[in-house]
């Protein structure tokens, strides 16, 4: 069965194609947002707003699917299975008309302007968005602090649930007049679809809106967040659901097979489980992309997180817990800009000087979650620092900060999957495993997310077993040991950065 999976991330849309009864990726493609389409005038797909506000476009992500399909056109007519995974906790708000409108798609319309008219909400509030605190706070009041128990996370920010209500509250009469609310993933399935489809329960997890035990809205804390909502908000169904045969317009205009299964899309972070290998407990992920996040399948129970990180949906079934940091690759390209080196350069500095000689720093460039604190240096004084200590240092210490968190998720880590756009450089791979006395694999390609879309739409559509997908495209294509010559050198930084930790 030849699949598509589909990333849109943060700052592009990328495709991985595969043939799971060859068990070969055929096709990788890549678009990003800034340089593909700067009308749009986004910092890496971004726009930041005042306080804490960070949104995008949804016509930049339609203008991206239909680039997207027009660019894989020589192998449209051969797809036989679509799934999509989007960055998660955005949300995109729409009106009645949208299901006439994606009924009637023609071939001679482009999606972001066909669409414009559906839209109730011009923007997509984005995960790295901060500016929901005093809706949290509510939300929790509401609730008499039963959310975690709930719904497998606090309330944060970041969160559906916390954007809704401020939708809400700022702006009423389009809440009113909006009928549907996506998560961007299921927006986007939805317009392959060419109707409303359902949310997964894995990434519908990641709204504070839905009861884990049931995967299933949850009463309460649909009352808590805004009115009408229920009516509002899509099914939620398994990961595993095939939604519909593809629309007519792409394959009207882009020559799509038209007995094509659209799949139900998921969040980037249950897409890059998959897409690891990691759907059974014992294999942690770190993904490094715009955000750093560390990962891995749970089981069938939720385990209680004490308020760090948060339970989703694993689509392979049962549980997955994650812990996302803010200060990501964009922090890491700040830093090597401040030394005017290139990543191949940057590479060959951290390499040279890992373990970093001097002392660790809180390495955050814009406020962070785990610690929760305000950024903590900007980019004037990094190029204040020796390159050593701006680039070497900042990823150091981030990587630090990470075992210092992960610590109280997984226990004894003997296997790290690393993945996402930053785990291509070597250095950086070498110094988890130092840092982590963990082995660090690599499978083949660097973004797991859009492998594991199409992974999970081979197993929808085609029945294939994740045993024959993870034996074909998962299997490790690098393995890096730890020094253990450096392992006494990190636990003696663990404890010095522990104690940095606490004078936030
Ligand atoms: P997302 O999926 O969140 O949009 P990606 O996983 O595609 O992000 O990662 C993009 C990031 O990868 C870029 O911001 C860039 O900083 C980082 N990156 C790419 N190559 C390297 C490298 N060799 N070393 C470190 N970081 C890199
Ligand atoms: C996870 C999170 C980010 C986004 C973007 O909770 O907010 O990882 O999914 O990648």
């Amino acid at each position: 069965m030849i699949s598509l999976g589909l990333d849109l991330s943060t700052q592009s849309l990328s495709a991985v194609l595969i043939d799971s009864t060859a068990g070969e990726i055929i096709h990788e493609h890549a678009i990003n947002f800034a340089e593909s389409f700067p009308e749009f005038e986004t910092e890496n797909g971004f726009i930041r707003g005042p306080k804490q506000e960070f949104y995008s476009y949804p016509q930049l992500y339609l203008k991206a699917i239909d680039k997207m399909m027009h660019d894989l056109q020589e192998f449209n007519p051969r797809i036989e299975s679509i799934s999509i995974s989007g960055h998660q906790h955005a949300s995109v708000y729409l009106n009645a008309s949208l299901p006439k409108i994606l009924a009637e798609l023609n071939q001679s319309d482009q999606l972001s302007e066909a669409l414009t008219p559906a839209f109730s909400r011009p923007i997509v509030p984005i995960w790295m968005d901060n500016s929901t605190t005093e809706e949290c706070l509510e939300m929790d009041k509401n609730l008499n602090g039963s959310v975690t128990e709930l719904s497998g996370s606090l309330y944060c920010e970041r969160f559906t649930a916390a954007q809704i209500r401020k939708f809400y509250k700022n702006s009423p009469e389009a809440y009113t007049e909006t009928q549907y609310i996506h998560l961007i993933s299921s927006f986007c399935a939805s317009v392959f679809a060419g109707k409303n489809v359902s949310i997964d329960s894995s990434d519908g997890a990641g709204m504070n809106l839905m009861n884990l035990a049931t995967s299933q809205w949850d009463d309460n804390l649909l009352e808590a967040c805004a009115p009408n909502l229920k009516a509002k908000l899509p099914n939620i169904e398994p990961a595993s659901t095939v939604a519909a045969k593809a629309s007519n317009y792409f394959v009207e205009k882009y020559s799509l097979n038209p007995n094509c299964d659209i799949c139900l899309s998921s969040g980037d972070n249950p897409n890059s489980l998959i897409g690891c290998g990691a759907t059974d407990p014992g294999t942690v992920v770190i993904s490094m992309g715009t955000s750093d996040t560390f990962f891995g399948a749970i089981g069938n129970e939720p385990i209680d997180t004490k308020g760090i990180g948060h339970i989703f949906g694993n689509p392979a079934g049962g549980f997955m817990s994650l812990i996302c940091f803010r200060n990501g690759s964009l922090s890491r390209e700040a830093a090597l800009k401040s030394t005017g080196l290139n990543w191949q350069e940057g590479e060959k500095l951290i390499s040279e000087n890992t373990p970093f000689k001097e002392s660790n720093y809180l390495p955050f460039i814009v406020d962070e979650m785990y610690p929760s604190c305000a950024a903590q240096i900007n980019e004037e004084s990094l190029s204040s620092f020796l390159p050593t200590k701006a680039l070497v240092g900042l990823i150091e210490s981030q990587i630090l900060n990470l075992r210092f968190f992960a610590a109280k998720h997984a226990k004894n880590i003997n296997t790290i999957r690393l993945t996402g756009g930053a785990s291509q450089n070597t250095a950086i791979a070498q110094m988890i495993a130092d840092v982590f006395q963990a082995k660090v694999e690599r499978i083949e390609i660097s973004n797991s997310a859009a492998l594991g879309s199409a992974m999970r739409a081979a197993n929808a559509s085609g029945q294939e077993s994740w045993d024959s997908l993870n034996k074909n495209f998962t299997a490790a294509k690098s393995q890096l040991l730890p020094n253990s010559s450096n392992a006494s050198i990190y636990e003696d930084k663990l404890k010095a950065y522990a104690h940095l930790l606490q004078t936030i």
